[in-house]
């Protein structure tokens, strides 16, 4: 018996209720433990799913253990190119109307995936909220976190309680117009997030328990909290620009024009250079902003997925 090897995307009608996406890199001494896990799950649900496993370059083995385990589909690339690619081909290769993304490394309470699946009705994307962090460097993960989380709220003026988790469910449909905005790596959960929002689709929070993973962690504190960052920056600036530009734009004029009335008693009525600078520096941004504006006008996609809608308590959990 040996997994199912697949290579193509797709593209038809949903044939089983729900995917399971399972990236996998280098988790062999718990990844058949957390593939039963959910299997097990799975089967004490009344969803029809299927197990979407995504290895890419694993060196200690994975990826023989995984030709192994029967009753997986396996997506195998033979190169490493990081956990948003993999929930991107994950995705795309899956066969069910709704995708669940989750870790392989214990972490997850992933027992709960069909409670997070019934979570769905009536909403676009389900998010498992972390009670609590179990991550590495906590002193330093914690603020970093919580500015960027509340950067993310402002500018997609929604409430987030937890940016980056890794566990959450979502209808394929919908997410499909947005894969090809996900980055490669970490923060393409952050990315599935903004993009539901920024373009009228819902999601709910639901809390979760977290606990320490098993194995090592494949997140650089640095580099990964760093793309975080400039992700959450770049999809705003691709759907709100203004809401970046606009404000410091605006602080630059009111500063100009407190600077005029102070230069008018103070240099005779002669406005000073400095003054000058700060005008044109307003005014640029401001004319930067409208252009950014314009070019995210003009760039518009059709987004033709009908948000969720209300469904009557007696449809089946997984109508949309
Ligand atoms: N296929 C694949 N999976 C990856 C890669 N990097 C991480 N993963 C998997 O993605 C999930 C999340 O990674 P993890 O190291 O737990 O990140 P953390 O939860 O942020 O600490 C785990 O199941 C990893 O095995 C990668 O480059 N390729
Ligand atoms: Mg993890």
């Amino acid at each position: 018996m040996s997994a199912e090897i697949i290579s193509t995307v797709h593209d038809g009608a949903p044939e089983v209720d729900v995917t399971v996406v399972l990236p996998v890199f280098n988790e062999s001494g718990h990844l058949e433990k957390e593939i039963f896990r959910v299997r097990e799950a799975m089967e004490a649900s009344p969803y029809t799913y299927e197990l979407l496993v995504v290895d890419d370059g694993s060196t200690d083995g994975s990826g023989e253990m995984l030709r192994k385990i029967d009753g997986i589909r396996l997506l195998q690339f033979a190169t490493n190119r990081g956990s948003g690619s993999a929930r991107k081909y994950g995705t795309l290769a899956a066969r069910g109307r709704t995708v669940v993304w989750t870790d392989v490394d214990m972490s997850y309470p992933n027992d709960e995936i069909p409670a997070l699946v019934d979570e769905l009705q009536s909403h676009d994307q389900v998010v498992g909220a972390r009670r609590t962090e179990e991550g590495t460097i906590k002193f330093l993960r914690k603020p970093a976190k919580w500015f960027i989380r509340k950067l993310a709220s402002y500018l997609s003026g929604a409430q987030i309680p937890d940016l980056n988790s890794g566990f959450r469910a979502f209808r394929r449909d919908v997410a499909l117009q947005f894969l090809y905005l996900l980055p490669t790596g970490f923060s393409c959960v952050t990315t599935i997030t903004m993009a539901f929002l920024s373009n009228g689709y819902t999601v709910k929070y639901v809390p979760i328990d977290y606990f320490a993973r098993e194995g090592e962690s494949k997140f650089h504190w640095w580099k990964d909290t760093r793309r975080y960052l400039l992700q959450v920056v770049r999809m705003v600036l691709s759907y709100s620009p203004l809401k970046v530009l606009m404000p410091p734009a605006v602080i630059l004029g009111a500063v100009t024009v407190g600077k005029v009335i102070y230069d008018l008693f103070d240099k005779n009525g002669r406005i000073g250079t400095n003054t000058l600078v700060i005008l044109g520096l307003s005014v640029g941004l401001a004319l930067l902003a409208m252009l950014a504006d314009l070019l995210v006008q003009l760039n518009k996609k059709r987004h033709d997925v009908l948000p969720a809608t209300l469904v009557p308590s007696s449809r089946s959990k997984v109508l949309h």
